[in-house]
C-alpha cells in the first residue's frame, strides 16, 4: 500500500488536495509528519522516509517517490482520472512539460523574486519571475485551464503558488481569475480545513 507522507500547511498540501480531487483512494495511507519550518520551529520526522526530511513524499514498497511534479505524475498515472493525460492521450505533452517547466523554473524564479536576488547568470539561465508570469498569462489568453476547457492537476500546482505567493498575481490580464477558479473546490477547502485542523490538536497542550 502506497503511503504518503505530509506536513499540514506546506508545499505537501498541494498533494492532499490531488488526493482528494483524485476521489481519496483508499489504498493510499495518509501519514502526518513534522518537518523543519522555515522560521526555525519543527524537526524533521524520524517516521518520513525522505532522504532530507522533506515533504510530499510517497514510499510504495522499496519504491520511493520525491517532488511535486514526481509525485502529481505518479499519482495520476496510478490514479486515472480526468485530472491528467496519461500517455499516448492528447495533452500529455504539455501537462508534464507544465510540471517540469513549474519546478524547474517557476519556483527557483519566484524564490529568487521574493529574496530579492538578482544575478546575471541565474537570469540568463531561467529568465526571470515577469517571464515566466507571461508564460501562464499565454497560456490562458484563449482557454479557462493551462491544457484547455478542463482543470488539471497543471492547475493544481501552478495556480495554488499564485494563491501562496499572492503578490505575484497580475492586476491585469487572466491569472486572478485563472486562481479563483482553481481555489474554488472543495478539494482546496477540504484540505485547508483538515491541515488546520491537525495544526490545532498539535498545538492544543492535550496533544
Ligand atoms: N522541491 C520540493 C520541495 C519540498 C520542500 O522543500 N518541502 C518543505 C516543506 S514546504 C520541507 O519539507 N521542508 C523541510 C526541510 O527543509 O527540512 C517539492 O516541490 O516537493
Amino acid at each position: 500500500m502506497p503511503t504518503f507522507y505530509h506536513a499540514p500547511h506546506s508545499r505537501s498540501t498541494a498533494i492532499l488536495t490531488l488526493v482528494h480531487e483524485l476521489g481519496d483512494p483508499a489504498d493510499l495511507d495518509i501519514v502526518r509528519v513534522g518537518i523543519r519550518r522555515g522560521d526555525g520551529s519543527g524537526a524533521p520526522d524520524p517516521r518520513n522516509p525522505h532522504p532530507e526530511g522533506k515533504v510530499p513524499f510517497i514510499a510504495d514498497g522499496d519504491d520511493m517517490i520525491r517532488e511535486r511534479a514526481a509525485i502529481i505524475a505518479w499519482l495520476t498515472e496510478r490514479y486515472p482520472s480526468d485530472l491528467a493525460p496519461l500517455a499516448g492521450q492528447t495533452g500529455r505533452g504539455p501537462f508534464l512539460s507544465w510540471l517540469a517547466w513549474y519546478a524547474g523554473v517557476m519556483e527557483p524564479v519566484a524564490i529568487l523574486d521574493y529574496f530579492g536576488i538578482e544575478n546575471d547568470g541565474l537570469k540568463e539561465t531561467f529568465r526571470d519571475l515577469p517571464t515566466a508570469i507571461r508564460q501562464v498569462e499565454a497560456a490562458l489568453k484563449d482557454r479557462s485551464y493551462l491544457l484547455g476547457d478542463s482543470y488539471t492537476a497543471a492547475d493544481l500546482l501552478i495556480a495554488g503558488a499564485f494563491a501562496f505567493f499572492r503578490q505575484m498575481i497580475p492586476g491585469t490580464g487572466p491569472i486572478e481569475a485563472w486562481v479563483g477558479r482553481c481555489q474554488d473546490r472543495d478539494s482546496v477547502r477540504r484540505a485547508a480545513a483538515e491541515d488546520a485542523e491537525w495544526m490545532e490538536r498539535m498545538s492544543s497542550p492535550a496533544a
